[in-house]
């Protein structure tokens, strides 16, 4: 096992990872910008190197930087957590060009994974159901007509290099099509260096729901069920909930069967998830090489530690579980607490003059919040996770509800008071919600409804 890990991460995702590795009796550097040098992440581990100025593109992403601070620390290797350098195959591979271990799946994977049309053709080949479409690049707009007329309007156009919301446009009938086909190709040059598009029918309202999967890159792979993440604002996740509202057993046992298949064959390594959107079947959209944002609803509702598992696979041991012992308990939901403004969703940075976390049976927060910390203006707004387990749907609601109404952080604006709301909803109650209904739940209090 390593001694020493090299966490390339800041906020409540570093402190994951630090708490993970301290169980498992390994030291942590940290690594950080000098507008976190006061950061959470920065105190809890056992060494810490200032790799930049505070724009992460001079830090975070600071490749040389973080690779230089891997060496001198003597680190054995590097986590890379979720955002920043965590999908980038360059850098996977330079890691491991200096002897070090990336923490994650392979750079072949990570960018086979990145290039959605290779991604797609390859796990539909393995078994996976997908969105009907091109089956590959639409190289010019006669071919996508072509395929459009194929599969019926509306469709979607998305870019090969796009993912998670960038890189898309729906066109609803064929006149549309040519110009929005230009228009992407070129948004998709100025965004990405690669134009390649491809097509599909477009699902209307459909959920997005996600399959946890990890592999040990030695053929062998499990599921963790599922994530409901259907609730997003601009493509942003604003809370997520384990098992979906909307599957039963044989339909989990089955999708989930399938992708673990697909990644055993893959001969996967590490954590993944596989995003399908779901109307009645299963499509494949996308799958993402890291560890989630929302992975802890998974973990509570598994008693899986995700990470610990992570770090395990890439020191070359095989999974410390096989599928049979995948138990599913009680029901889980994470809110995604930003320091945004409740009602126009503007960043809110400053001090926390006053912080208290909710507490009691089934409560978990993630955050690299304490009072009198600044929250720095410069990167992604999350600041906390609310994480409720219950031992049925409506005990986790109930004890959402009572968590959500216990935390207190004072000085900055919080979207705290959007999910007191939304946790009150009767269609979310229900679990009656697909990925519109947040966005319209939105519009009704804006105008008072
Ligand atoms: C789609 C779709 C409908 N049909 N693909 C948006 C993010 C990216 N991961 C895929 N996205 C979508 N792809 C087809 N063929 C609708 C969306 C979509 C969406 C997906 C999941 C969660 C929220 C969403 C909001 C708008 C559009």
């Amino acid at each position: 096992m390593f001694d020493k890990v090299l966490i390339a991460n800041r906020g409540e995702i570093a402190l994951r990872i630090h708490r993970a590795c301290r169980e498992m009796g390994i030291h942590t550097v940290a690594v950080h910008s000098t507008a976190d040098a006061d950061a959470m992440h920065v105190r809890l581990a056992d060494e810490s190197v200032c790799i930049g100025p505070p724009p992460a593109k001079d830090s975070y992403l600071n490749i040389p930087a973080i690779v230089s601070a891997a060496e001198i620390t003597n680190a054995d290797a590097i986590h890379p957590g979720y955002g920043f350098l965590s999908e980038n195959a360059k850098f996977a591979e330079i890691v491991e060009a200096h002897g070090l271990v990336f923490i994650g799946p392979t750079a072949e994977h990570i960018r086979l994974m990145g290039d959605k049309i290779a991604a797609k053709a390859t796990v539909r080949g393995l078994g996976v159901p997908c969105v009907p479409g091109s089956d590959g690049p639409v190289a010019d707009a006669a071919e996508a007509r072509r395929v459009a007329r194929d599969i019926g309007y509306p469709v979607m156009l998305k870019a090969a290099a796009g993912g998670g919301g960038r890189g898309i446009k729906v066109v609803q009938d064929e006149a549309a099509l040519e110009p929005a086909f230009t228009l992407a190709s070129q948004e998709a040059i100025a965004a990405f260096g690669n134009g390649a598009l491809y097509l599909e029918k477009f699902l209307v309202r459909p959920r997005h729901i996600e399959i946890q999967v990890l592999g040990d890159g030695k053929g062998t792979a499990v599921h963790l069920g599922e994530r409901d993440c259907s609730l997003q604002r601009r493509h942003q996740k604003v809370l997520e909930e384990a098992p979906s509202p909307a599957l039963n057993d044989a339909e989990r046992a089955r999708i989930g069967a399938t992708v673990a298949k697909a990644m055993a064959t893959l001969g996967y390594r590490g954590a993944g998830t596989i995003e399908f959107l779901y109307d009645g079947a299963f499509h494949f959209i996308e799958m993402n090489t890291r560890i989630q944002v929302e992975h802890p609803i998974t973990e509570m509702i598994t008693g899986i530690d995700l990470v610990r598992e992570q770090i395990r696979i890439a020191a070359g041991a095989s999974l410390s579980f096989g599928q049979e012992d995948v138990r599913f308990a009680g029901h889980a939901m994470e809110c995604r607490i930003n320091a945004e403004d409740p009602e126009t969703f503007a960043p809110s940075s400053g001090v926390v003059t006053r912080y208290h976390a909710p507490g009691g049976l089934g409560v978990r927060v993630d955050s690299a919040l304490y009072g009198g910390y600044r929250v720095p203006p410069h990167y992604d707004s999350l600041i906390a996770k609310l994480i409720v387990h219950g031992r049925t749907r409506n005990e986790c609601i109930m004890r959402l509800r009572r968590a959500l109404d216990e935390y207190v952080a004072d000085g900055i604006r919080t979207t705290i008071p959007l999910h007191q709301r939304l946790v009150r909803d009767p269609d979310f109650a229900n679990g009656n919600y697909d990925i519109a209904r947040l966005e319209r739940f939105m519009e009704r209090a804006k105008s008072g409804a």
